[in-house]
């Protein structure tokens, strides 16, 4: 092991000769002497273990995302990218391999293992006192992180992986996708049916239905024969479209990726330097070999076909890469069903033969027999797995960068860290279940902290059918994340949010609007948090060091300002919240927000259907503007806010064209607002090089129950 300085604060344990995996973007500093952290052992070739020790009270934050709670404790885990269907209780693996880990207690530290294969986390499950990681390698870098809090952890580290994605303020608007809308008409029909109901609309995301024959980079003739129309006419209306990428190609003769990717050599091989054969939505596919940087490049260019459209987001799916069989095993299967044809089978014979198709997708051995090319040699994927998905996404962010020469939206379903920098994520194929509401809840703040700021659930479940209630509530929640996208899949019931019926249609829009009325907000929290390198979520523990703070996994900070109290079970009028401070109620209802003073403790809290709520803390102000129908159209020229005010407080509001890339060298627009304690009276007062904005209208309430409102003039 060798031991290098970074920064202050950070210093990297060096474990035989890791690669470059893209995670980090610092250099090494001068070599130190160090003893390390806990205990490392090497089990064998391939496998190291590091050990340390867990204070009874630690709470291990991190693995961005994953299952489990907000503290990471009593659970095992894995960092493998896997298409994981069914996010159930038990699963270790999803679709990312996020290796950033901080233990808060005395103090907090933070690590980050860079390594690109299997990494198992045993979080003081198996010894209650010990957290065991798990590295399927001898070459790995161990990133050492101190801080005087948990905030300033994560700052330094995302400081090493440097800063993330951010996507076109249009970003952030409502987003309507299904799997299964199968025409350009069902398409057209599903905007009307927004735009008679008024409920705003920022884009429509298009699965496999728009492909010809799931084949990348091709629109079906048959079913989107006016997609040019199409996303030009929904333009107009500040609507956009967003197809989806997988990342197998088609075997087809003549379908010119294939063709290229034959020619130049593109797709990752078999052990006798093959193109390696996989099954997937098209059936026999390549996989491009994302990791070389000519097959990026290549694949980069690809998306012209479709900016050319005047396409300007995409997502890229199956990207672990997801692979439903190989031949070798779907022979195996067939070869043993058709022996026993006709056979007596016993009930074990049975279960044996059923066990050979059940679960023949993403099968372990099938990422020991494709192999990669990295810096001219061959690598087996298993060894460098979580890079896949990370390097189909570098490769489309890259390319779409270059195209379009203004910010896209991209989101990727696999990822690793190092991919922030090139697109958001959503969370995959979660259920229509009540549970995983909550799980998206425990996500947000460990995919912050793992690099990622655009990020959602698919809202209202995407597995199984979803009913009014688990829609409207997920929507409340979803109102807040940066990706706000309702997603299901095909043979599910629909759940847009005016299938069900007059009067959750209404609250579907109103909750909707409120989203719209909050993005001035969102996005300068998004902005800020991607500048500074600092969290956007946070849960209550980071900020409230007292028990009931630390064991509070159902709410969470969002900012400096707001406590969001999200309802998340059914048949309930309202819910309990934990308050660590006296706070203000805020109620976003019929275009109209209000205001009232919480004492610190264990509250009911009404929530219906029909509006948004949270909290807004002490010494607060946030700022909304009125509602839209899409991010082109939202007004600040009367900008609106709500302060809750003891003594002083003050808020800074992020701006930018929205756009361009111009916020990397500091193109943007900040207001600071500012409310202070006068005597008996309140000033309130803003300056601002926003030219959009004219004047502000603040709606203060005083901790002793005073209510004023002050209009400043820009
Ligand atoms: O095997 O494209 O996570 O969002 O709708 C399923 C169809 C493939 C998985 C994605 C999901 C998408 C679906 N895809």
């Amino acid at each position: 092991m060798k031991a290098f300085d970074i920064a202050e604060g950070i210093r990297v344990l060096v474990y035989g000769e890791p690669m470059d995996t893209g995670a980090v973007v610092c250099r090494l500093g001068n070599e130190i002497e160090a003893d390390g952290f806990g205990h490392v052992e090497l089990l064998g070739p391939d496998a190291s273990r590091i050990t340390m020790e867990l204070k009874k009270k630690d709470i291990v934050y991190g693995l961005g995302a994953n299952l489990g709670g907000i503290n990471k404790r009593g659970r095992k885990y894995e960092s493998y990218c896997t298409d994981e269907p069914v996010h159930s209780e038990e699963k270790k693996r999803l679709y990312a391999a996020h290796n950033f880990l901080m233990i808060s207690g005395n103090g907090a530290k933070g690590f980050f293992i860079d390594f690109p294969g299997l990494i198992g986390y045993d979080i003081g499950c198996s010894d209650k006192d010990k957290l065991i990681i798990d590295v399927a390698g001898e070459d790995f870098a161990v990133y050492e992180i101190d801080g005087k809090n948990e905030d300033e952890v994560v700052q330094r580290f995302h400081s090493i992986i440097g800063r993330s994605y951010v996507p076109p303020k249009w970003g952030l608007g409502y987003f309507q996708s299904r799997w299964g809308y199968e025409t350009s008409k069902d398409v057209r029909r599903v905007k009307k049916s927004f735009d008679d109901l008024g409920i705003p609309l920022e884009g429509i995301y298009l699965d496999l239905d728009y492909m010809e024959d799931f084949k990348d980079f091709s629109v079906s003739d048959e079913r989107f024969p006016d997609m040019e129309e199409l996303v030009r006419e929904f333009k107009e209306d500040g609507v956009y479209i967003i197809p989806i990428i997988d990342a197998g190609v088609k075997i087809e003769k003549g379908y010119d990726i294939y063709e290229e990717g034959i020619l130049n050599d593109h797709f990752v091989k078999t052990e006798a330097g093959k193109p390696y054969v996989a099954a997937v939505w098209p059936g026999k596919v390549h996989l491009p070999d994302f990791l070389r940087p000519e097959t990026r490049k290549w694949w980069g260019e690809k998306y012209k076909v479709l900016t050319d459209l005047g396409i300007e987001g995409y997502w890229n799916d199956m990207n672990e890469p997801a692979i439903f069989y190989d031949e070798e095993e779907l022979e195996k299967a067939v070869d043993a069903a058709i022996a026993s044809k006709g056979a007596n089978l016993g009930v074990l014979k049975y279960f044996e033969l059923k066990d050979l198709f059940k679960d023949m997708g993403n099968r372990e051995r099938y990422y020991r027999t494709f192999y990669h090319e990295v810096d001219g040699k061959v690598v087996v994927n298993e060894k460098v797995h979580n890079l896949y998905g990370q390097n189909m996404t570098v490769a489309a962010g890259e390319g779409l960068r270059s195209i379009l020469g203004k910010r896209h939206v991209l989101i990727s379903r696999a990822s690793s860290t190092g991919m922030h920098r090139h697109s958001g994520i959503w969370t995959g194929d979660n259920s229509s279940w009540w549970s995983h509401l909550e799980l998206n809840i425990r996500m947000m703040p460990s995919i912050n902290m793992a690099g990622f700021y655009y990020v959602g659930a698919d809202t209202g479940g995407f597995g199984n059918s979803t009913n009014w209630e688990l829609l409207t509530r997920w929507l409340q929640f979803s109102a807040f994340t940066p990706l706000y996208r309702n997603h299901s899949a095909i043979g599910n019931d629909f759940q847009e949010p005016y299938i069900f019926g007059d009067e959750v249609t209404g609250w579907n829009r109103e909750i909707i609007k409120a989203r719209y009325a909050l993005i001035p907000y969102l996005y300068s929290e998004m902005m800020k948090s991607v500048m500074n390198g600092t969290m956007m979520f946070r849960p209550l523990s980071f900020m409230f060091r007292d028990d009931a703070s630390k064991d509070t996994e159902d709410q969470l900070l969002l900012g400096k300002e707001l406590m969001l109290t999200p309802v998340t079970k059914p048949n309930a009028s309202g819910r309990t919240v934990y308050l660590p401070e006296d706070m203000a109620e805020v109620t976003f209802r019929d275009g109209e927000v209000s205001l009232e003073r919480t004492a610190s403790g264990l509250r009911r809290l009404e929530y219906g259907f029909d509006c948004l709520k949270f909290y807004l803390r002490k010494d607060s102000i946030l700022p909304y503007s009125s509602p839209s129908m899409n991010v082109r159209s939202l007004d600040i020229g009367t900008l609106h806010a709500i302060a809750y005010v003891d003594k002083e407080a003050e808020y800074v509001l992020y701006d930018d064209d929205g756009e361009s890339y111009g916020y990397e060298t500091g193109e943007s627009w900040s207001t600071t607002i500012k409310v202070r304690r006068d005597g008996l009276d309140f000033s309130a007062e803003a300056i601002s090089d926003n030219p959009k904005i004219e004047k502000i209208v603040v709606d203060i309430l005083g901790t002793d129950g005073d209510r004023i409102r002050k209009t400043i003039t820009i």
